[in-house]
């Protein structure tokens, strides 16, 4: 019998899959000043949060890793005001994606303490922040191991017949793993409701993006699956918040899901025990001055909105006011029982209908 011929190679460039740039326009009316006041209050509060939980770390109050997001809070401000009702599924750095999503600060910073009255009951920490109730699916320490994840979650979500989206936040050096690779192209071939985020950030640890990927535009890892695209600065969050949406609309109408890549920076370490001596000299100072989000907000508010100073202090007063109080929350609240230390660790005993069946005894031990 002969084998059958091989299939002929295709024409060079015959399957190159168009370039697919999400055209849709802004779909959200512009912010009015009250709504903006609001992103501006939300931003200011991931940032003192952080602030104090960088202090309390100092302070071995918090122990562990802790990653901080700030600099960063734009991003997830301005996404959540696109996408308050769907999933959400973030990496390691997601204190502020989750308080942005909804979780209090003080169930934030209570699970930073290792207390029981954090939303993973003391038990998870500063990388598994979760929260169920406002469909805020984890902090992930697996660096793109949870972008996998994020087309379950879409998945489910659409076989339930629910109009939402998973929005999936990593990081530039998490667009170069494999797990990254392969939801990407899976996504794409059925046409899954994800938005994938990629926070670019330039910093992968110690590594800039340069030395990560001879490709630096991380949003074209889209083209090679057929994916349509986006790249955007991050600092405005009136921006994000409207190329989010426009995203999501892209993701819900069917025709699959987008990979944004949005440009961002980060203020602090890679971690707190990172003191970040590798930035080329004044580049920091450089993006603090020309790019941090808060400030271009504040500006806004009082250009744009004529909202006076006196109001933008009180608003930063009242903000203070609530990060103290989730430190003295998290502080006041007691450890978990450490009779509980492997509870939602392993899974539950059996319960189904096999819980009966006596489990296949290990063999003999030879004496
Ligand atoms: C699979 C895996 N490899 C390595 C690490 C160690 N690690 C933790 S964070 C990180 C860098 C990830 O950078 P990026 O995705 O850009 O996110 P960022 O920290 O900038 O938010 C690495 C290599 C890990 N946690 N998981
Ligand atoms: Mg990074």
């Amino acid at each position: 019998m002969t084998a059958p011929p091989l299939p002929t190679a295709a024409p060079p460039d015959a399957d190159v899959p168009p370039d697919r740039l999400l055209t849709l326009p802004d779909p959200l009316p512009p912010c009015t000043r009250d709504e903006l006041l609001a992103l501006y209050r939300q931003m200011v509060l991931l940032r003192r949060v952080e602030e104090l939980a960088a202090k309390a770390y100092t302070q071995r109050r918090i122990l562990g890793f802790c990653h901080l997001y700030i600099g960063q809070e734009s991003v997830a401000v301005g996404a959540a005001a696109a996408t308050s009702d769907d999933y959400w599924i973030a990496a390691y750095r997601e204190h502020g994606h989750a308080m942005a999503k909804g979780v209090s600060a003080r169930a934030v910073m209570a699970e930073l303490f290792g207390k029981v009255t954090g939303c993973s009951k003391g038990q998870g920490g500063s990388m598994h922040i979760y929260d169920r109730d406002v469909r805020f699916m984890g902090g992930h320490g697996i660096v793109g191991g949870h972008v996998p994840l994020a087309n379950g979650v879409a998945w489910a979500a659409r076989a339930r017949g629910e109009d939402r989206v998973c929005v999936c936040f990593f990081g530039d050096g998490a667009a170069n793993q494999g797990p990254f690779f392969e939801a990407l192209c899976l996504a794409e071939l059925y046409k899954l409701p994800v938005v994938f985020i990629c926070e670019n950030n330039f910093y992968a640890m110690g590594t800039p993006l340069h030395r990560q990927s001879a490709v630096t535009d991380m949003s074209l890892r889209a083209r090679g699956v057929g994916m349509t695209r986006e790249q955007l600065d991050g600092w405005d969050v009136e921006h994000v918040r409207q190329r989010v949406a426009a995203a999501r609309r892209h993701a819900l109408s069917g025709q699959g899901p987008v990979l944004l890549e949005i440009v961002t920076y980060r203020y602090r370490g890679h971690s707190m025990s990172d003191p970040a001596k590798y930035r080329p000299e004044g580049e920091l100072e450089a993006r603090k001055e020309k790019s941090d989000p808060l400030q271009l907000t504040r500006r806004a508010l009082a250009e744009v909105h004529g909202v006076d100073a006196a109001t933008l202090d009180a608003l930063v007063a009242e903000v203070d006011a609530e990060a103290q109080d989730a430190w003295d929350f998290a502080e006041q609240s007691p450890i978990p029982d450490p009779t509980q230390l492997y509870d939602y660790v392993y899974a539950p005993q059996r319960t189904s209908m096999l819980a009966d069946t006596p489990l296949p005894s290990s063999r003999p031990r030879e004496t």
